[in-house]
């Protein structure tokens, strides 16, 4: 099946930190691609793959990168598809370089961004199957039911805590 979502990252380095967004992609059955593209090392890949990626058919783009972290920019420079930027943490700052360079792009080139690291990377995996999701009831009712035992999770855990108080007669 055709690719809906692409997932592009700096550096083979990142592919731990976007392993979350690759596992949700996965679970909830979304068509999806991986590529390692980089905008000072490989810019005329880079490039490429963002121009073909609307006649291609993605609807959505998760874009990570660390340091100076211009990949998410340069590609949503190039490409109307939407791009949602992730943080790696990769230098002495800790992924505050990246986050900075990704959440400051200029007006008039948007690139959502997530937050640094693992959840960032869930995050824009979910939220790029939002996207696809407006034209997908099928998925909207997945990501609902996922998100419906997130909540059943926390409900299980505190009832779990409300029986070890009640043993303890209060806290
Ligand atoms: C960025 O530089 C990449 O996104 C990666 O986070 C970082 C380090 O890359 P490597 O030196 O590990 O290839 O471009």
């Amino acid at each position: 099946m055709a690719p809906l979502i692409g997932v592009v990252m700096g550096s083979k380095s990142d592919l731990e930190t976007l392993q979350p967004a690759l596992d949700l992609l996965a679970e909830l059955g979304v068509a999806h691609e991986v590529r390692i593209l980089s905008v000072h090392r490989t810019p005329a890949r880079a490039l490429d793959y963002a121009a073909h990626a609307e006649s291609r058919g993605l609807k959505a783009i998760v874009a990570a990168a660390g340091g100076a972290a211009h990949l998410p920019g340069m590609i949503a420079a190039a490409t109307l598809v939407p791009v949602l930027g992730v943080p790696v943490a990769v230098t002495v700052l800790n992924g505050v370089d990246a986050l900075l360079s990704i959440v400051q792009m200029p007006k008039g080139v948007p690139v959502g961004t997530l937050a640094i690291g693992k959840p960032g990377a869930a995050n824009a995996a979910l939220l790029a199957m939002q996207i696809v999701a407006n034209g997908d009831a099928a998925l909207r009712e997945r990501l609902r039911t996922w998100r419906a035992a997130r909540a059943q999770e926390v409900i299980a855990s505190d009832v779990e805590q409300e029986k070890l108080n009640g043993a303890r007669g209060g806290v």
